[in-house]
Order: C-alpha cells, then structure tokens, then sequence
C-alpha cells in the first residue's frame, strides 16, 4: 500500500506540471514560436508537458551515471563485487515510465481526436500537393466546387480568412515531403499514392512559412512556402484576381522563365 502512494505524488506532480505556466517558465531557447491557431496552446501544454517529464528524468540519469562513475572508480586495494541486479529496482523502472506513457496517452487522447481525426463541418476545402521542391495549392473556383475546371492552383502560396477552419487533402507527387506549419503547429507527412486529410485555422491576420520538415531531395532546403491569413474580403478579393490568371508552371519551368524574362529585359 505504502509502495502505491509513494507512486502517486509524483505522478500528480507530473500532471500538475501541465498547466501553461511551464511553458512560459521554460528558458527563451526552449520556447516555441507564437502559437496561431485555435489548437496551438493545447499542443504547446502537452509538449511542454513531455518536455518537463523526459528533462527531469535526463538530469537525475546523468547525475546518477556521473556519480556511480566517481563513486565506484578504481582504487587499489579494493576488489569488484559481482551483482546479478536488483529485481525491485528493474521493476520500478519498467512501471514508472509506462505509467507515464498512459497518463500521457490519455491525457492527449481528446486533443489527438480533435485536432487529428475530426475534420470541422462547414471548413474552407483546399488540396495540396508537395512535390520536388513546391507546394501546390488548389482552391475551389466560383463555383465553389474542388476537382472541377475553374479550380484556381497556386505555387507556395497558401491564403485563407481569419477565423475560418481550412480541411486540406494532402498528396505528394513523387516523395515524402513533410507539410509543415510551425507557428499552427501543423505538421504532417506527404506520402505519395496516399490522400491524408488536415486541418488548421488562424486566430489572427499575418504572413508566415510553409516549410518542408522531409529531407525530401537536393533541393529540399528551398521547399518553403508562404501562408496568408486575411480578413474574408481580403481573401475573396485575391481569389478572384488568381481566378483570372493562368495556372502556374511547374517550379522548374518557372525558374527558366524567370531567367528568360530577365535575359529578354
Ligand atoms: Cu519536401
């Protein structure tokens, strides 16, 4: 029984420890850029969370293996004693951490649904597309519709309205490219022959990276994108001035156009 409760105040410390104020006592080097959407500050608790478990437990293992090395260096004189290991102490060390990867478990269980397997009714559908080294971004045309002829597509421009719940269908074209949205914490493998779906919103207005998190090729350093988040008329506004222009070309056909332009000007 004694055994039980002496488990017990250190785990309702570990859970304690998930309030939003260990985030902030963490040192400016450990924090994560300014949360933006309506799900960063659960995915920063329990981030901070696992950070605090696994960072204590690293400083108690490291300064237990320091002082058996200081503590049972070699003398002369002094002879080694064999030791089979001690059954109580292996036990501990197998319960403890698995208790602390339930807790984890469920007290994520709940986030990991909303934010991961229930898409929000009445989002904003988009599709993008990561390939050798862009993201394609495909947008319902006029008619409201993804998947028809006046789809407009843009190249590393991603833009939605404050405030509104985006469902994006994410595809690869050719490798595992890695979608990633730092300040949304949005983050999410491409797989190529697979649609995975994902959704995010903004709490403000701003401009921010795409980035690709998949070591996806050579040219995988310069894989970035770039998010807009506008008020609603802003947003219909560019829409309808993307509507009227022609779909972009691939990134490498791009580049050599550029480079024709400004040879021809
Ligand atoms: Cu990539």
């Amino acid at each position: 029984m004694r055994r039980r409760r002496a488990f017990r105040t250190p785990l309702l410390v570990l859970v304690l420890a998930a309030s939003p104020a260990l985030a902030r006592a963490l040192p400016f080097w450990l924090r994560l850029p300014e949360g933006v959407s309506s799900y960063s500050g659960r995915v920063d608790g329990l981030f901070s969370l696992i950070l605090w478990i696994t960072g204590i437990i690293f400083v108690i293992v490291e300064f237990l293996l320091l002082f058996f090395l200081f503590r049972y260096r070699h003398r002369d004189g002094r002879r080694a004693l064999y030791t089979h290991g001690n059954n109580r102490v292996e036990v501990v060390w197998t319960i403890v951490p698995a208790v602390i990867c339930v807790v984890l478990a469920l007290l994520s269980r709940r986030s990991w649904a909303e934010i991961k397997q229930q898409m929000p009714k009445d989002a904003m559908q988009i599709e993008i597309t990561g390939e050798q080294f862009a993201w394609n971004i495909r947008y319902a045309g006029p008619d409201g519709k993804l998947g028809t002829a006046d789809d407009i597509v843009t190249l590393n421009q991603l833009h939605f309205p404050v405030g509104r719940p985006v469902v994006a269908t994410l595809r690869s074209k050719d490798v595992i490219h890695s979608f990633f949205l730092p300040e949304f914490r949005v983050k999410q493998d491409a797989v190529p022959g697979m649609s995975t779906r994902i959704w995010f919103d903004s709490m403000r207005v701003g401009h921010w990276e795409i980035a690709c998190a998949e070591l996806c090729g050579l040219g995988h350093y310069r894989m970035k994108g770039f998010v807009t988040v506008e008020t609603p008329e802003e947003y219909e506004k560019w829409l309808a001035e993307q509507a009227g222009q022609p779909v972009p070309p691939a990134p490498a056909v791009e580049a050599a156009s550029a480079a024709q332009e400004k040879q021809g000007s």
